[in-house]
């Protein structure tokens, strides 16, 4: 390797090329781009352009606008069932926890499985911990499976959210009864009406945030431990030249929880020492990432754009993956170097990799196994080129920590921050999450929006590589309050948190969720969570479940703004039903803007427009 390596890729390799090189050389089919692309039989595929009359339908008679909005559906539907079966995975664990059949796992956080309890209707007077928990588990297991009625969480929601959903008919009955409806609807020949498509595509999304995700977030922080604000580093210079360095990557924290305490055991210490390396060292990409930095403080390596970065470094002993955004060019990558990339899920193998299936009865072992052929893998080090730097910033920002941190130990609550939002100290929320994306210029769409956000007063909520994103730039850190505006710097300041809140992984947008509904229980901004001043914007979006995840919010009243493209762009019609019509059904709607200033722009204007809806005072300039 006689690269160099940089920071966001475009490094040539003799045996392949890295995530931004082919992207420049595989420019996206338009007719794709736009959504108008139908392989849903084989009669086709067809390739719709609207206004071209010898293309403007596909062979069975389908038009632009059902080929789109089935084209968005089947994405919620893809992003919904990736979050969803990452909150069984969750969900089958804790049963195993709680039945004491997980070695190396326990219930950490008792005080909110007890809360949770009670939310979810179950006695917790007089039971032990553990009864309560297979209640718990049992019953949200069962929301996967359940063919009528409504998931567990709707409840949740603000009581004007759930009388709108039931008329609208969009309650999810069960999570994988919407998938499968899904995917039924948009196969050949069943629903061609885009409305009816995308409000069912709702209806799956909603099953996600308030279902699958939500279960993820909830079960993980019992069994994990609910994140509480923590400084630790982040970047590829957290990777360590006199360490063992093990990489965990993907999105499911369960086997990283074994990693993170077998990699502090003196026995592996001491073989880590014998062949030479200091110590051992634990780091992150992706989500994976962000759910140990949140509980354990483990530094983030870097983004979904840096996995193949990582391995360039030619430092890393063992990258070690799970499901989601886990690039299968991997292996191929650590073919020039020494690195063992281990996958661990059984839905999930990728040519050219080992792998280790993860299982919870024994997956102490698995974790120990992984650690040790890391370390034993240290001295078939060759050349190490770490980018030098890293730094530093704060995460682990819940809904209970917002609310104690806010609200003070002995009154705990929103009420400051609803305080802060009426007064106009605050403009308003906004959630900036998502993915980076080699078709713009990677990170730095997400940089300058937050940026611009929080230097308007706006208090910025973020998750997944976004968070990383913001993190790498150095604003999530309570120092960074001094480029917020006036009003936000106030706040942040008196309270002593960053103006960007790192709140956890893709699942934990679901956090967004229980913070939207906290306010409105709070009191002062509305009866619903579409009157409070607030939004989402993912700028660098790529994956499905950023579709599913801005579905959800804008089925729960929310406006949401995409960068890159916007996936149904090819259909004028069906477009504007989404960024327009629906507002008038759910309150939410979706917007499009590709630069971070445009970006910024529209979201303050939505912020502006349900302060003044409310009545509030302007927000401070
Ligand atoms: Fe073409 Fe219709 Fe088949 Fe889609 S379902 S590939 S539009 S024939
Ligand atoms: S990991 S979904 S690239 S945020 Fe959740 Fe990052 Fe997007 Fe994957």
């Amino acid at each position: 390797m006689e690269q160099a390596v940089n920071r966001e890729g475009g490094v040539s390799m003799r045996t392949g090329t890295l995530v931004t090189e082919r992207a420049k050389s595989q420019p996206p089919c338009p007719i794709g781009l736009g959504g108008t692309c139908c392989r849903a039989c084989f009669m086709g595929p067809c390739r719709v352009v609207e206004g071209r009359e010898e293309r403007a339908v596909g062979v069975c008679g389908a038009s632009g606008a059902s080929i789109a909005a089935k084209n968005f559906a089947r994405m919620v539907a893809a992003g919904t069932a990736a979050h969803s079966d990452h909150g069984r995975e969750v969900a089958l664990l804790f049963l195993a926890t709680a039945r004491g059949e997980a070695p190396g796992y326990t219930l950490k956080d008792r005080t909110k499985l007890r809360n949770l309890a009670r939310t979810l209707g179950i006695a917790v007077d007089g039971r032990e911990d553990e009864e309560v928990a297979l209640a718990v588990g049992e019953k949200l297991l069962a929301d996967f499976g359940q063919q009528e009625g409504e998931i567990s969480f709707i409840r949740r929601a603000p009581a004007r959210r759930q009388e709108l959903w039931g008329r609208l008919g969009i309650v999810p009955r069960g999570i994988d009864r919407e998938v499968v409806e899904m995917l039924h609807r948009t196969s050949v020949g069943v629903d061609q009406d885009p409305e009816n498509i995308l409000l069912q595509a709702a209806r799956t999304a909603l099953a996600d945030g308030w279902g699958g995700s939500m279960i993820a977030t909830e079960l993980q922080d019992i069994l994990f431990g609910t994140p509480e604000p923590l400084r630790a580093k982040v970047d590829l210079g957290v990777l360590r030249e006199d360490q063992v360095n093990i990489i965990v990557h993907g999105h499911e924290p369960v086997l990283p929880e074994l990693l993170v305490k077998v990699a502090e055991e003196r026995e592996m210490l001491a073989l880590a020492r014998e062949k030479g390396a200091t110590g051992i060292n634990l780091a992150g990409i992706c989500c994976t990432a962000n759910e140990v930095l949140m509980r354990h403080g483990i530094p983030i390596a870097g983004t979904f754009l840096q996995q193949e970065l990582a391995l360039m470094t030619g430092a890393v002993e063992a990258m070690v993956v799970d499901v989601q955004c886990v690039m299968p060019s991997l292996p191929t990558v650590a073919r020039c170097f020494h690195t063992h990339i281990f996958t661990t899920s059984d839905k999930a193998k990728i040519p050219g990799a080992e792998h280790l299936p993860y299982d919870h009865h024994t997956a102490l072992e698995i974790a120990r196994e992984i650690v040790r052929r890391a370390i034993e893998n240290f001295p078939r080090r060759g050349a190490v080129n770490i980018p030098q730097g890293s730094v530093d910033l704060v995460a682990g920002f819940s809904h209970e920590t917002v609310n104690y941190m806010l609200g003070g130990r002995y009154r705990f609550g929103y009420r400051p921050l609803n305080d802060a939002i009426i007064d106009g100290r605050i403009r308003g929320v906004v959630g900036v999450v998502g993915c980076n994306n080699p078709r713009v210029d990677a990170g730095q769409v997400h940089t300058a929006l937050v940026r611009e956000l929080i230097l308007r007063n706006v208090l910025v909520l973020s998750t997944g590589c976004g968070a990383i994103t913001a993190a790498k730039a150095e604003l999530l850190v309570p120092e960074a309050a001094e480029q917020a505006g006036g009003g936000l710097r106030e706040v942040c300041e008196a309270v002593g948190i960053p103006p960007v809140l790192h709140m956890g992984s893709c699942v934990d947008n679901s956090r967004l969720l229980i913070a939207a509904t906290a306010i409105v229980h709070e009191g002062g901004l509305g009866e619903d969570i579409s009157q409070v001043p607030a939004a989402g914007c993912a700028p660098e979006w790529m994956s499905e479940k950023a579709v599913a995840i801005g579905h959800y919010f804008v089925a729960s009243g929310v406006p949401v703004v995409f960068g890159v493209n916007f996936p149904t762009a090819g259909s004028p019609e069906t477009t504007k039903f989404l960024f327009d019509d629906i507002e008038r059904l759910t309150g939410g709607r979706w917007l499009f803007e590709r630069e971070p200033q445009a970006m910024a722009e529209v979201l303050i204007r939505s912020l502006d427009q349900k302060r003044k809806a409310l009545g509030l005072a302007p927000a401070y300039k």
